[in-house]
């Protein structure tokens, strides 16, 4: 007799790991066949469990915003620092049930304390963000660089390999449009060569190639997406866009003068970052596993960015920008132009916002953000009591 069981019944909610080891599912749409030692006995409605790694990072937190809304429980990977790094996750942490939403500290350098995880949480969607994702940092930091963002992808990919063996899980690898490099074509899509110009980049291709041979040789399902740049009002602060729009509301309150920046002629395309977690999440619901460009297809100058930006405030940007020869790279990719046709023809994903609008929305938010600090720092202080001796 076939059963059928929600995720809410007391029956599943008990269900240790441990337990679950003698079963397994296969998905169909949102239910998943229960099959009991090789057996066919029902039908679970259980939630999908996703493992997200960098989910305190941009990408992390739409992507956790994503899966949480589609009805997933999401188990995230953070490192441990001494100052909490859940910023871009607070308000999810205060909307969303703690069963929904499960944080676990782990962090990319540590080979079996990943396996540990993965084996204990068993998901069924893994998406690798995490990474030290900053290319003039690659740099400085070549050698932790590597160890995070290429070995780190390996760890990862053992870790998803030895629950493989178990159930069935799936893959997704936080590629870069970086690992094109100076491209002799005009736009980059899944087969142009890799021609990489930074540690990071270097760290990236391998970590590519890894999940390809993971696919390849033991038929683990695991995509790349390689992913052009994607921005929004959560991107780190030493982006040049963020950097950008921080600077612009900040000098329209009154609270900075000028911004230094490096190179201004290279030229990238800019999206979305809200609109490419969709990408990630559709690349693993395919029935076969591929790779995948995502991308806007248009390409704007750092340039381009900037009269948008201080336009956007009333101000030219003429005004206040000043070069600044430490924000050079020593090897620079000039242009960036994404082909995602594959994308647009097998997941149906097209890019939701435009370079004008990014723009408008990055600006809007750091401007309010100026202004509140602006009214912060002119509020009477409390809490701290003046020393005696403190003149
Ligand atoms: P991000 O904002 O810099 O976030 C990186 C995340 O990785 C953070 O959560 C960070 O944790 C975590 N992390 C760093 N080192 C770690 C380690 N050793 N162990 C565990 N976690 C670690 O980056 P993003 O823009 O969201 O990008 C997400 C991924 O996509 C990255 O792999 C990036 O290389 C790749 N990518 C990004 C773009 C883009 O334009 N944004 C384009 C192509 C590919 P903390 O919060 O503790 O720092
Ligand atoms: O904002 P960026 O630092 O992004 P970059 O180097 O393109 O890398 C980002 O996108 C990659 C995808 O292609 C990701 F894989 C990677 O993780 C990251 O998210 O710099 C963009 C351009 C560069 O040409 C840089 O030289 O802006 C130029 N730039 C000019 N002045 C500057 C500055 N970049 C930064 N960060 N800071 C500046 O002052």
């Amino acid at each position: 007799m076939l059963f059928s069981l929600r995720a809410e019944d007391p029956a599943v909610r008990k269900w240790t790991p441990r337990r679950r080891d003698r079963f397994d599912f296969k998905h169909e749409n949102q239910n998943r066949l229960l099959f009991f030692r090789g057996q066919k006995v029902g039908t679970v409605d259980l939630p999908r469990r996703a493992l997200v790694t960098g989910i305190t990072g941009q990408d992390g937190s739409y992507l956790a915003e994503l899966l949480l809304s589609k009805g997933y429980q999401v188990h995230g990977l953070v490192r441990r620092s001494s100052l909490s790094s859940q910023s871009r996750l607070s308000h999810l942490c205060h909307q969303t049930r703690e069963e929904r939403l499960k944080l676990h500290y782990g962090d990319l350098a540590d080979g079996s304390g990943l396996t540990n995880l993965v084996l204990d949480i068993e998901p069924d969607e893994i998406y690798n963000l995490a990474a030290q994702s900053h290319v003039r940092t690659s740099f400085d930091k070549p050698v932790y660089t590597v160890d995070i963002d290429a070995l780190g992808v390996l760890r990862m990919l053992e870790a998803t390999r030895q629950l493989s063996k178990h159930r069935p899980v799936r893959f997704y690898q936080a590629s870069s449009s970086e690992m094109f490099g100076n491209s002799k074509e005009a736009l980059q899509n899944e087969s142009t060569p890799f021609r990489p110009r930074s540690p990071y980049a270097c760290a990236k291709v391998y970590g590519f190639h890894q999940t390809v041979n993971y696919r390849e040789a033991y038929g683990l399902f695991a995509c790349n997406g390689i992913l052009f740049n994607h921005e929004s009002p959560r991107r780190g602060e030493t982006f040049v866009t963020r950097k950008i729009t921080r600077a612009v509301g900040k000098i329209r309150e009154g609270l900075q003068k000028t911004v230094l920046l490096g190179n201004l002629d290279s030229r990238r395309d800019w999206g979305f970052a809200g609109d490419y977690v969709d990408a990630m999440w559709r690349m693993l619901q395919q029935e076969i596993p591929e790779d995948f460009v995502v991308a806007t297809g248009t390409t704007h100058s750092v340039r381009d960015f900037l009269e948008l930006a201080f336009h956007r405030v009333g101000l030219n940007w003429q005004d206040y920008v000043e070069h600044d020869p430490r924000f050079l790279r020593p090897t620079e990719i000039d242009v960036l132009q994404g082909d995602a046709t594959h994308a647009r023809q097998k997941l149906g994903w097209t890019p939701g916002t435009s370079f004008e609008q990014l723009a408008v929305m990055m600006v809007d938010a750091d401007w309010k953000l100026a202004r509140d600090e602006k009214f912060l720092a002119s509020a009477p202080r409390f809490g701290t009591q003046k020393m005696e001796n403190d003149f």
